[in-house]
């Protein structure tokens, strides 16, 4: 019989289960040399180290092209009018209300209050002093583009990177050369994000065996207390959709959501929601009822720039970390938090662990500690794997209600119990 071989995304959660078990086991060894020096402080800590910087290295590409690309698509929009801004309205306003809603249940539950993650949380924490705005403001507007992306000053980076995209597009046709460069060096940073994934299960077990090998039990309940905070906010999102589907979709939301179970277990066993976009174009217009004219634009720029889900992962995650750094944001902090993760969600692909990646984005744009990283990625397929189901699931809210906007929607197919993609 032939051998089934391993998914990744089981790969990275054997790798979390094995790392936890024998993290816990070797803290409860005595203390020697061999395990704190060479294996802990040694092997773990080199191979953990490394895969962050992995992910690190390919963060000033991956936002400058992913940004530069999606800037310039929306700009195509143009040409789509009505249906192309209805839609671009809704997904920037769903995104700030998703990473104000996390920031608001971070706050709320402190995930990262009083956790002591001891000698495992390195990086440096520079005081955020409370910047007046205007000089935040004047920050974002690079003097030297060259320098930013060198420095990986990221503000700065997506300035650059609108004001390319949106350029780029206006010349279009004058420019072809380098629309084509930029899509193609778009892609192979994607690729080589993939690439990087794939050692990612060795990775993973690194850091969550050194985690747990320096920590002990003590590293669980921090982490149960991030998971729980994202899972709460995907929760409120879904409420949020329930209402928006009410008062906007004028469609009953329950039947929408027992609609779009097989699609999202598609999303959410993947964590991709560019792998689960074909089955959610066949279930916007056949089970839906969705005028292919409004779904296929809506759903192919949903996965691309709306991720809620992600929003609200990387909100949370930005209060756990500067929790767990002891770091003080200040209200301008808040604003440049809704602000680059917004951003970022936009700059974020529709691939397993991307959001991971521009997480870096938003921590940098407050002088975070990006090294804060290491504390949840072990866990990061699991919520990777709800936030990419909150993701696809607020690119199908977001069609409901455009094609609703355009009398698109065909609401003898969307209440028929019987079409249900199968
Ligand atoms: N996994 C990404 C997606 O496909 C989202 C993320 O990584 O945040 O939507």
């Amino acid at each position: 019989m032939k051998k089934r071989k391993l998914g990744l995304t089981s790969k990275i959660l054997l790798a979390l289960v094995i790392g936890i078990v024998i993290g816990i086991i070797l803290y409860s060894l005595p203390d020697a040399k061999w395990k704190d020096d060479f294996l802990v402080g040694g092997v773990l800590y080199v191979l953990g180290t490394m895969f962050i910087n992995a992910l690190k290295m390919l963060l000033v590409p991956v936002v400058f092209f992913s940004l530069a690309v999606g800037v310039s698509s929306l700009s195509d929009i143009k040409q789509l009018g009505r249906i192309g801004s209805k839609t671009l309205i809704y997904y920037l306003s769903t995104t700030a209300i998703a990473i104000s809603l996390a920031l608001l249940v971070g706050l709320t539950l402190n995930p990262g209050k009083n956790v002591d993650l001891g000698a495992v949380q390195e990086g440096e924490v520079s005081v955020n002093e409370a910047a007046p705005f205007s000089d935040i403001l004047i920050n974002i507007v690079p003097s030297n583009p060259i320098e930013a992306l060198a420095s990986g000053n990221m503000l700065q980076i997506i300035f650059f990177a609108i004001m390319f995209g949106v350029t780029m597009t206006l010349l279009q046709e004058k420019v072809p050369t380098i629309k084509k460069l930029t899509l193609e060096l778009n892609d192979l940073f994607l690729k080589m994000v993939g690439i990087i994934m794939l050692v990612a299960p060795i990775g993973v077990f690194a850091l969550i065996t050194r985690t747990f090998a320096m920590l002990g039990y003590e590293a669980i309940w921090p982490l149960l207390k991030y998971l729980g905070s994202v899972l709460i906010g995907l929760f409120f999102m879904l409420i949020v959709y329930i209402i928006l589907l009410r008062i906007f979709g004028k469609v009953n939301p329950f039947i929408f959501f027992k609609k779009i179970i097989p699609p999202m277990s598609i999303g959410f066993s993947t964590a991709s929601s560019a792998a689960a976009l074909p089955i959610f174009l066949r279930t916007a217009e056949e089970s839906l009822g969705v005028d292919k004219k409004v779904s296929s634009f809506t759903l192919p720029l949903g996965s691309t720039i709306n991720m809620d889900g992600t929003a609200i992962m990387q909100g949370v995650a930005t209060i756990f970390i500067a929790q767990v750094y002891g770091a003080h944001l200040t209200p301008s902090d808040y604003i440049i938090v809704i602000l680059t993760a917004t951003l970022a969600s936009i700059g974020t692909a529709s691939m397993p662990g991307a959001g991971i990646i521009m997480l870096s984005l938003v921590l940098t744009s407050v002088n975070l500690p990006v090294e804060g990283i290491a504390l949840i990625i072990g866990i990061d397929r699991i919520v990777d794997m709800f936030r990419t189901s909150v993701n696809l699931c607020g690119d199908a809210v977001g069609t409901i209600i455009v094609a609703n906007s355009e009398g698109a929607l065909d609401e003898a197919v969307y209440n028929d119990p019987t079409k249900t993609i199968r």
